[in-house]
């Protein structure tokens, strides 16, 4: 059994998020962990809320919050809506924690005493209007590599490029959104990523197995004009970890914070310190999934992202670590994700276009959505809500399919022979012809999964849920229960067992449902299942099952649509 680090991108804490942006890294990451913890491995799995910047502070102006509050309001927030998605992490922390803190000016100090960091004297956008310098998000305009016309000072969203404020065309303050501005001197420290581009290309030219969406955004910075650019890596926010060697103060640095994208990644680290610290447990605890020589080299580690962010992983976070000249752990596999779109149009934070997290939990359960967004996850190209789709996919696949097997099993088996497994007969060849292939899609399941190919396998999934409803229909206990009730009886008994069976594999889909599947079952037993065989002869008979209540309901075309007006944009 390996040991499996798994980390999804951290959301900001800038608002709650939506479906798109759930099925892009925390989703999919989820289903990862909850695959491989029940195939036995041990799983460190962590998530946190990313506190600091430019987006944090627009979004506490706007709540009218002091930015403090604001954030530690908003990750309970975020908290609630995780575990209402049922997202299992192992710890969901904050990038704003002390732990954080102190490992960020400690990556700092390294970095520094490495020779990596130069301090600047550098040209930056001040805003009369707003009497302050704008980095990042407080100023937008028009991409200098793509043209459009959003584009923020860090990165343009269209084309993933990262940029510096200046480097915008026709800019605008994001907060007054006056032109007045002018170009001031500051000072700032710029991580020098230019030294680590060979280190950074050999490491990237290894990874033949990743995904080409990952490696070919990387390359595509790697090799962009000049080169890999040294980045800026300090800002003029109150908001933030304040610039740091280490414990030591950095002279001439004094009131100025580290930029988000610096110190966010690092929490992937921090949040591990903080799991352990919560717990009352040693350094070592945590030290053994990240520091190579305190355990982790035998670590398998994997991050889950959309599009948007591999440059900061696969190049920004890297160079961090490699940097620091310590010996800390670098990811083994980058799981990226295009993004999905949302009716026709894109999903919309700031026009409320499409569903968000905790709207999408009022009007229907987590499983509902897991399912749908999983089976459709954005892996090859960008994929696209509707609400036909959701519909048709909710209906056939949950309903008509799982739901329906589970009901109609149960149900008979009470009312023929009561409320366990029935015991007699066999069941013959003939019965067992249709169930032909469910090894081999069995095993399917289990690759695709362990390659973390998503929809793969829901593809593969969804077949065996199907395989099983066909076969049950063909073999009818129903109608042989006239002739022949012993046959009846061996045909419920393999019935029974293949929802104990689907109750385990489609825990990592639907946990809900797979829970309710196996509390009907009565049973503890979620060992996986390799073969037919196997799963024929978990439940023995005169072993005690419920139930249960409908597993899932339809959605009828009413709701459907009444959903679609409700969601199409201009949240209030
Ligand atoms: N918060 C961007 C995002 O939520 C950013 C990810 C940080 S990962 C270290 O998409
Ligand atoms: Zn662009």
């Amino acid at each position: 059994m390996a040991r499996h680090l798994i980390t999804s991108a951290i959301p900001y804490i800038n608002g709650i998020k939506h479906l798109g942006n759930l099925v892009g890294s925390q989703l999919p990451a989820d289903l990862y962990a909850r695959y491989l913890r029940a195939r036995g491995h041990e799983v460190l799995f962590l998530c946190a809320t990313d506190e600091h910047g430019t987006p944090a502070e627009l979004a506490a102006a706007k709540a009218g919050k002091p930015v403090d509050e604001y954030c530690a309001e908003m990750w309970g927030v975020q908290k609630e809506l995780s575990d209402g998605f049922r997202l299992s992490f192992d710890k969901f922390g904050r990038s704003s924690s002390a732990q954080n803190r102190a490992l960020t000016q400690h990556f700092a100090g390294k970095l520094a005493e490495a020779g990596l960091i130069r301090e600047v004297t550098e040209k930056q956008v001040y805003s009369k209007a707003d009497g302050r310098f704008l980095p990042d998000r407080y100023i937008e305009g028009t991409c200098p590599n793509c043209g459009y016309d959003r584009a923020r000072g860090d990165q343009c969203e269209n084309c993933t490029k990262q940029l510096d404020p200046t480097d915008l065309i026709d800019p605008r303050s994001a907060i007054s959104g006056s032109t007045d501005l002018e170009v001031r001197e500051t000072k700032h420290l710029y991580l020098r990523q230019s030294a680590m581009r060979d280190k950074l290309n050999a490491w990237i030219d290894e990874k033949t197995d990743w995904p080409v969406l990952t490696t070919s955004i990387a390359r595509k910075w790697l090799n962009d004009g000049d080169g890999l650019q040294d980045r800026g890596i300090t800002r003029d926010l109150d908001w933030g970890v304040p610039v740091k060697k280490g414990d030591e103060d950095w002279p001439g640095m004094e009131g100025k914070v580290f930029y988000v994208w610096f110190d966010a990644p690092i929490e992937y680290i921090a949040c591990a310190k903080e799991w352990a610290d919560e717990q009352g447990l040693s350094d070592e605890a945590w030290e053994r999934w990240w520091r190579t020589d305190k355990g982790a080299e035998d670590v398998r580690y994997t991050q889950f992202m959309g599009k948007d962010n591999v440059p900061f992983h696969t190049l920004s976070f890297p160079a961090t670590i490699m940097g620091s000249g310590e010996p800390w752990k670098l990811v083994d596999y980058i799981k990226s994700f295009n993004y999905l779109n949302y009716d026709g149009g894109q999903f919309s934070t700031s026009q409320g276009r499409g569903v968000f997290m905790d709207q999408a939990l009022e009007i229907l359960p987590a499983d509902y959505w897991r399912w749908w967004l999983l089976s459709h996850a954005p892996e090859n190209s960008d994929s696209e809500f509707t609400w036909e789709n959701f519909q048709a996919s909710v209906n056939k696949d949950l309903a008509d399919v799982l739901g329906n097997f589970a009901s109609r099993v149960t149900k008979f088996c009470r009312s023929k022979f009561g409320e366990t497994v029935p015991e007699g007969g066999e069941v013959d060849a003939a019965i067992m012809a249709k169930l032909q292939g469910f090894d081999e899609t069995l095993a399917a399941y289990a690759t695709h999964m362990e390659a973390m190919e998503v929809r793969k396998a829901a593809a593969a999934l969804r077949s065996l849920w199907a395989m099983g409803n066909e076969w049950l229909q063909d073999a009818a206990p129903w109608a042989v229960f006239k002739e022949d009730p012993a046959k009846a009886a061996a045909i419920v008994r393999l019935a029974l067992n293949l929802i104990r069976a689907y109750g385990v594999i489609s825990a990592p889909f639907i946990p809900d449902a797979s829970h309710a599947m196996l509390s009907a079952m009565k049973t503890e037993d979620a060992s996986w299942p390799t073969s037919l065989s196997e799963i024929a002869t978990a439940l023995p008979a005169d072993h005690d099952f419920t139930v249960p209540e409908n597993l899932f309901r339809k959605i009828a075309d009413e709701e459907r649509e009444d959903w679609q007006s409700r969601f199409a944009g201009v949240r209030t």
